[in-house]
């Protein structure tokens, strides 16, 4: 090679670039032969520019992709954007720019910031899921999923963003805010489209069995308490007669849902959610005086995250059940603590044994009786914590001495004999509301017909695709207030009709990207999912994306996953084998972010020193699991060392394979370096399969390198160099194909054997005792006789021997040396 050559980032990556995309190296093959590996970071959304987050997302996937391609692999590793969505429109109504155009532009100059960084992705099976091609196949799914019953309209309490003037899902509300503009979302009563995810909620659950030790932990335990499955007796409470007097003949009781049926005897008093029915009907009634109605209208009025936050409130409504076993006359009240839409929105309350019911129940001195004996309250009532422990039943007559989970079995069994009530599971999981009253979405492929009510379009009009002419001010839905596009005819009687205007919510998109991306693009304008290629390739084999979506997104795709299996698309019961969840990137200790002001734009840094480099510093700086805390001077670190791999190639003399080594004949130091390059060749796999520890291996590589240099045999150093710039391809891809391509043709590891003769250590490893006990411990060469380990055994143990008499020398061949001494 040619002498002082200098490394030269930029014009190497641009290069390689070029050849690779000229190539189409990195286009999955048609050969469904091969074995697969199907490598998917989550895609972004084009809001403009490329964050570290991307760069550190995108990088750990094609670090991994790169090296199933190195193991003759057939790779699938597409990119893609997630491009419905509000920002689109906030900037039409900031930038007076229409949203297509914003978002396209967006999408051009992200993909060629994506390009800069030399990441292998797929070019042809691009896609924005905001194309109509897109569109049209995701309202065909509607559609199927709306004659399957799996999509139902209802009119219902919703999720509403002031901000963003829209409806959000149960899973886009993060502690009472919006996911996405951080405002306090309000409840408010709206028609929309549901997904009936909660048909699949068994499912879900099941299945998270099989993703463990695949997915994070942390995640499943998420999605299940999501899920949050229970299970428990439904009852009901009778109204005593006087009561019934007071709400007419609507109302007989009212149903409670109960994990605990062997505190039954444990009952003081029951509670109704604000919104039941029968407190709607006390509200118009005037048995209530009005103190007590103005403080339910005003739980009403809060939100559910205001009634959480507040203390244990409510008010006696001036009527009683009877306790289904004692014949008790037990008061109802109403709570702010009951949900109106979990259970029955009802409860009995056992204030020994729930923490709620105990509260609630000291602040309106409310009687309590303990029904569990356990080691801790031996059977008394606790201040000023409940026990909601599992013992023994006591006070009860019917499940005295029973244990808690046999009382609870034999309590069920009872109601359901007596016909009183039955077993039920309860899931927290709701449906899955879709409808958003914005613009920048797929339509809802719905007609409203005066006829025929609520009809799906024909499959033959998809796709509805947007109006580009619209308004768009930020007040009420454009579709809705443009003139023409929603007057269409009905599909079924072809009379005048309404179209829908709603859209459907972003996260439907994202549901089944990746099963688009498996179908073979040629195919895109005629199926929605290509059969041949989905099942070839699916499912995904290594997803890696935030944490953030631990619920969300992940979520809804592995609904979508199902639903479409169902529908006949898929085979697959789960979308995503394997997932990792990479840390956040942070500055100064906090979250790399516009907001705070600490962002490092990777443009500037791939400009100063090249993609390699950042790609480098972003996969040794830590584990991708956990946070990684931005640091220039290892940036700088990271460029050093390239220029040192650069520098030390000059020198290597070019060769077309591996040299054949006699191990045997290498002096210590050209052993050494053999050694610490086939460490790092023995780590290589677990590293890009399993642990994804790349900084792990990139330091096995530095250190390789160091013990190359500390030698000077051309053919320890080629060897050395043929196996580290292997190595280090999938991490640093340009500068590694440059000096492999020169020194070696750019041939791949996929054929480096790990040869066991260099990991035979020359050194054994000693321990001394005296007396039987560890004196001492040293190294020696293999090769020493007897004599040389024993007379350096009482070197390293001088002071424990002086002026003592040794009356026996044992050696252990290659392990130990005992000495027995006098005295
Ligand atoms: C009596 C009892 C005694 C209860 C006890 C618990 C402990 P999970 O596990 O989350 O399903 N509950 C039922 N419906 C409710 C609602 N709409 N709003 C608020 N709380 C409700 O919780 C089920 C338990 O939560 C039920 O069991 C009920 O209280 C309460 F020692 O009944 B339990
Ligand atoms: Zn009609």
């Amino acid at each position: 090679m040619a002498e002082n050559l200098k490394y030269n980032a930029l014009d190497i990556e641009k290069k390689w670039q070029e050849i690779w995309a000229k190539n189409g190296e990195f286009e999955p093959k048609d050969d469904y032969s091969l074995p697969k590996k199907y490598i998917l970071s989550m895609f972004p959304y084009p809001s403009g520019r490329i964050h570290m987050g991307h760069v550190r997302n995108y990088s750990i996937g094609d670090a991994i992709a790169r090296y199933y391609r190195t193991q003759g692999f057939n790779v699938l590793h597409p990119i893609g954007f997630d491009s419905f969505g509000m920002p689109a429109e906030n900037a039409a109504i900031k930038n007076k720019i229409h949203p297509r155009i914003w978002t396209y532009e967006n999408i051009d100059y992200m993909t060629k910031e994506l390009r800069t960084l030399g990441l292998s992705f797929s070019k042809r099976r691009e896609l924005a899921t905001s194309d109509p091609i897109y569109t049209k196949w995701e309202q065909s799914f509607f559609i199927k999923m709306f004659k399957e019953g799996l999509v139902y309209r209802k009119s219902a309490i919703v999720n509403w963003c002031e901000h963003d003037q829209t409806v959000l899902a149960n899973e886009q509300v993060e502690e009472g805010c919006c996911w996405r503009c951080g405002n306090e979302v309000v409840q408010r009563e709206l028609p929309g489209y549901y997904f009936k995810i909660t048909q699949y909620a068994d499912e879900l659950l099941n299945d998270l069995k099989t993703l463990e030790g695949k997915w994070p932990s942390q995640v499943l335990t998420m999605q299940e308490n999501w899920i949050g499955k229970s299970f428990g007796l439904e009852f009901k409470f009778y109204l005593d007669d006087d009561s019934k007097k007071i709400l007419g003949d609507k109302f007989d009781g009212f149903e409670v849902f109960t994990t605990r049926p062997d505190t039954i005897y444990g009952v003081t008093y029951t509670a109704l959610a604000p919104e039941h029915a029968i407190v709607k009907a006390l509200l118009d009634g005037n048995t209530l005086d009005e103190d007590k109605k103005s403080k339910i209208k005003s739980i009403l009025n809060q939100s559910p995250r205001e009634r959480q936050a507040s203390e244990k409130d409510g008010v006696f409504l001036g009527i009683y059940v009877t306790h289904p076993l004692t014949n008790e006359k037990i008061p109802v009240w109403v709570a702010n603590f009951i949900l109106a839409d979990y259970g029955s929105g009802a409860i009995m309350s056992v204030p020994a044994h729930d923490q709620r019911d105990f509260d609630f129940a000291s602040a309106f001195d409310l009687p309590i009786v303990s029904v569990i004996k356990t080691e801790e309250n031996n059977g008394e009532i606790m201040r000023p914590k409940a026990t909601g422990d599992y013992g023994v039943s006591i006070n009860s007559p019917l499940i005295n001495g029973l244990s808690s989970e046999e009382a609870k079995m034999a309590m069920i069994e009872k109601f359901e004999e007596l016909k009183l009530g039955k077993r039920v599971v309860n899931f927290k999981l709701r449906d899955w509301g879709i409808s958003r009253q914005r613009y920048w979405g797929a339509p809802i492929p719905i007609v409203h017909c005066p006829k025929c009510g609520v009809v799906a379009e024909d499959e033959k009009n998809l796709p509805v695709a947007l109006p580009d002419d619209v308004e768009i001010t930020g007040e009420g839905n454009p579709l809705d207030k443009h003139p023409t596009w929603k007057h269409t005819k009905c599909p079924k009687c072809g009379c005048d009709a309404i179209r829908e205007t709603d859209t459907m919510d972003t996260f439907v998109q994202s549901s089944w990207y990746f099963a688009r991306y498996a179908s073979d693009e040629r195919t895109w304008n005629d199926t929605a999912l290509d059969k041949k290629g989905v099942d070839y390739w699916m499912n995904v084999d290594q997803y890696i994306g935030g944490i953030e979506h631990a619920i969300l997104h992940l979520l809804y795709a592995r609904f979508f996953q199902k639903v479409l299996r169902d529908l006949g698309y898929m085979r697959d019961d789960e979308p995503f084998k394997n997932l990792l969840t990479q840390g956040m990137v942070l500055k100064d200790g906090k979250k790399m972010s516009k907001s705070k002001g600490n962002v490092v734009d990777p443009d500037d840094i791939i400009n100063k020193y090249g993609a390699d480099t950042a790609r480098l510093f972003i996969l040794f700086a830590a584990p991708p699991q956990k946070e990684l805390e931005w640091n220039d001077s290892a940036v700088e670190g990271a460029y050093r060392f390239l220029n040192r791999l650069w520098d030390r190639a000059q020198s290597i003399k070019p060769c077309d394979k591996i040299p054949a080594i006699e191990h045997a004949g290498l002096n210590k130091e050209e052993k050494y370096a053999r050694l610490k390059v086939y460490e790092a060749l023995a780590k290589s796999r677990d590293v890009f399969t399993q642990s994804f520890t790349f900084n792990t291996l990139i330091a096995a590589c530095m250190e390789a390198l160091n013990a190359i240099n500390a030698q000077d045999n051309d053919e320890v150093s080629a060897e050395g160099f043929f196996i580290i710039l292997n190595l280090l391809e999938p991490i640093v891809p340009h500068i590694a194909c440059e000096l492999s391509d020169k020194l070696f043709g750019r041939k791949n590891f996929g054929e480096i054997e790990i040869l066991d003769e260099v990991f035979v250590k020359d050194t054994i490893k000693l321990a001394v005792t005296i007396n039987g006990k560890k004196r001492a411990e040293f190294e020696m060469s293999a090769n020493s006789s007897e004599s040389e380990v024993l007379k350096e055994a009482k070197e390293q143990t001088a002071k424990w021997l002086e002026g003592k008499e040794i009356i026996k020398e044992i050696y252990v061949k290659g392990k130990l040396v005992n000495l027995v001494i006098k005295g």
